[in-house]
């Protein structure tokens, strides 16, 4: 029976109960206003990743040294935008729980949310460094709170903007970028010594959680997005900022926001996997 072949991500080997990191798919893209699918974005990344090593030649680290599980993908409720977030909170708590980091892969940015809501319950001062194309942080799009589009705005209530670093925006509304300069620690750019900047401000002690959002890339490097923006940075502009904040107390991770279907070149999923490989590698 050993030569049987279960879909997981490569070198995510361990069981739950001997695992340190749990890798978990959330394919929800119930609020996607514009180009939804990113709910099959786990299982397709997990497919890519048949495409990559377990071994990073930037962190001279391999996956087969941690033991990850994969959890497979949360089964959640159509249609019912609150129930499918509190089921998240539920899932990502009882991970807490039991003493795990987390590593959440969407699924759309408002997953975010719900995996925030129950790192918060479980750390205290926690920071937040969120990468992303867009600001986030509408108070309500086509006339609902919950949605991509505001949750960066909804995680602001539930954690002091002085502990939230946002990186990378080149898109938003005037209202929402003059929430974000005013509100939280604002980084439209990625200039190094701005990211230097971040990386300073951030103390050693404090743990650290890593959202990123694909879009956050140029449309060349990943165009199955759900709502590609023109004008990204390079995988490897995205990795060296990444890695510098590898040094931080990060606790918990995602990636968001891969669509897989507007993609039929499947590179958008590659590279989502390679980003997954080198990020978890931060987990110390
Ligand atoms: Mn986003």
């Amino acid at each position: 029976m050993d030569n049987l072949k279960k879909l997981k991500f490569v070198g995510f080997e361990s069981n739950y109960p001997e695992s340190e990191i749990v890798f978990i798919g959330i394919p929800f893209d119930g609020t996607s206003s514009y180009r939804a699918g990113s709910r099959f974005g786990p299982i397709f990344l997990r497919e890519a990743s048949d495409s990559i090593e377990t071994y990073s030649i930037v962190q001279k680290k391999d996956l087969l040294d941690k033991r990850i599980c994969d959890a497979g993908d949360m089964i959640l409720p159509v249609g019912n935008t609150e129930r499918a977030l509190q089921e998240i909170e539920t899932r990502i708590s009882s991970i807490l729980r039991d003493r795990k980091k987390v590593f959440s892969f969407g699924g759309e940015h408002l997953i975010t949310l719900p995996v925030l809501k129950a790192f918060l319950d479980s750390y205290d001062d926690l920071f937040l460094i969120y990468i992303d194309a867009h600001a986030d942080l509408r108070d309500e799009y086509l006339g609902e709170r919950l949605s991509h589009a505001t949750v960066l705005r909804r995680v602001c209530e539930i954690l002091s903007g002085e502990n939230i670093f946002h990186i990378g925006t080149r898109s938003g509304e005037k209202s929402e970028i003059e929430f974000g300069e005013e509100n939280i620690n604002f980084y439209p750019s990625f200039v190094l010594e701005k990211l230097k900047e971040v990386n300073e401000r951030i103390p050693a002690s404090v743990p650290v959680y890593l959202s990123v959002d694909l879009d956050v890339l140029d449309p060349s490097v990943a165009p199955g997005v759900g709502n590609p923006e023109p004008g990204g940075i390079s995988f490897n502009s995205l990795l060296n900022c990444i890695c510098m904040f590898g040094e931080k107390n990060i606790v918990g991770m995602d990636i968001v926001e891969l669509s897989p279907h507007y993609d039929p070149s499947g590179v958008s999923a590659i590279v989502a996997a390679k980003l997954v490989r080198e990020m978890i590698l931060l987990f110390k």
